[in-house]
């Protein structure tokens, strides 16, 4: 069984990870308006994953016999200056989640919850990823600068996310 704490604060994960999925939903929105559509599927494929990373936590306090408290999603931004600045945004994005996993893994640690614990080790695994493939469109965005040629290209490239 879970504790008061540890459920509370795994049902405030999946308000996290839900919200992540409407930033980068309007993200994909920002660069259809771009007509940057490799961009757009890029995100749009990140907006699926995070609404699979909300069901893994969903799931898993079901397992546990806990309750689920959904709470109220904050509206995302809509509009960024540039795509280099939207990707700055995801990345930043998911160093906050990182730290929202850290903190889920010393709650578990002090509550001595082993299963949460080792659920938990997924997501850490996972926010590596994350931050991995957000860094890597920014330091080739940072890299193209002002070159249009080069964005197409990439966003050629951003397409063949599956
Ligand atoms: Fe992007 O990893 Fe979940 O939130």
């Amino acid at each position: 069984m879970l504790t008061t704490k540890m459920e509370d604060a795994l049902n405030r994960q999946i308000n996290e990870e839900m919200y992540s999925a409407m930033l980068y939903l309007a993200m994909a929105g920002y660069f259809a308006e771009l007509n940057l559509m490799g961009f757009k599927n890029w995100l749009f494929v990140q907006y699926r994953e995070e609404i699979g990373h909300a069901e893994k936590i969903f799931n898993y306090i079901v397992n546990r016999g806990g309750k689920i408290r959904l709470y109220e999603i904050k509206e995302p931004q809509v509009i960024w200056k540039s795509p280099k600045d939207a990707f700055e945004a995801v990345l930043n994005h998911e160093k906050h989640i990182t730290a929202k996993i850290d903190e889920l893994v010393e709650i578990a640690e002090s509550e001595k919850d082993r299963a949460t614990f080792a659920m938990l080790q997924w997501f850490v695994n996972e926010q590596v990823e994350e931050e991995a493939n957000a860094s890597e469109v920014l330091a080739k965005l940072e890299m193209i600068g002002d070159h249009k040629h080069c964005l197409m290209m990439l966003d050629k490239e951003t397409a063949q996310r599956k």
